[in-house]
């Protein structure tokens, strides 16, 4: 997969170059560049923003540096990802459709947000998507870029090893995980649940499942009223 990144902050991506998403890349799994938006800009200040139309607090990123770099970095099958509190709510769903994607380019913006000309010329030319990862604001969109990029990459082809580890995953199946546990099995007086210790592979996946149902009704009440309820089993009902 191919992705651009475009931020007047390119320093903020250098953790990009660690652990799973640096091998990643590596590999040629991920072919990852970061471009600077002052590169598209042509005055002595390399100016990015400037007051709002209509008044009120805060600047807004000019149109001309990011019509710029989106007609540099573009390409015919390029989708543009803007996060921004105002998106989508980014979910697990929509990290596998980003992750089916050839070329992602993530638009960056800070200040009170980017000329909503940008976005709409735009998606005259290519799919838009603008995401938000929660209701709450950030300072810009290069925190949330890396979060979407982690929740995407650990999805490509390759970059997990176990494939059961991204079948068996919180939010995949629309339920949380249940706890999990290793050695030592007495710990400060809190002991391993007995049943993942007895061997019984049914017994395990029973409680797994409990634990994840109860997870799930407790704290996501939200999750649990969404759980399709053909996926119930009669064990599951009597639990
Ligand atoms: Cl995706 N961007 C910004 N700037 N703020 C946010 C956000 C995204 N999601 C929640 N708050």
């Amino acid at each position: 997969m191919k992705v651009d990144i475009i931020s007047i902050f390119p320093d903020y991506f250098a953790p990009l170059d660690l652990s799973l998403i640096g091998k990643a890349r590596t590999t040629g799994t991920l072919n990852l560049s970061v471009h600077d938006l002052r590169t598209w800009t042509h005055d002595v200040h390399r100016t990015v923003d400037d007051s709002p139309y209509g008044g009120g607090p805060g600047m807004v990123m000019r149109p001309e540096p990011w019509g710029q770099a989106l007609d540099a970095v573009g390409s015919p099958g390029a989708t543009l990802v803007v996060p921004s509190p105002v998106g989508k709510p980014f979910t697990q769903a929509g990290a596998h459709e980003l992750a089916g994607l050839d070329h992602l380019v993530f638009a960056c913006g800070r200040y009170e947000g980017i000329d909503q000309r940008v976005i709409d010329e735009a998606a005259d030319r290519m799919p838009v998507r603008e995401v938000s990862l929660g209701d709450y604001v950030l300072f810009g969109g290069e925190v949330a870029v890396i979060v979407i990029l982690e929740a995407i990459t650990r999805l490509l082809p390759g970059v997990l090893g176990n494939a059961d580890s991204l079948t068996e995953e919180s939010h995949a199946a629309g339920l949380l995980e249940a706890p999990v546990y290793t050695k030592p099995v007495s710990w400060r007086d809190r002991e391993v649940p007995d049943v993942l210790r007895s061997g019984d592979h049914g017994r395990i996946a029973r409680w797994r499942r409990d634990q994840s149902m109860l997870r799930t009704l407790t704290r996501r009440p939200d999750m649990w009223a969404d759980y399709p309820p053909e996926n119930l089993d009669k064990k599951d009902r009597k639990a």
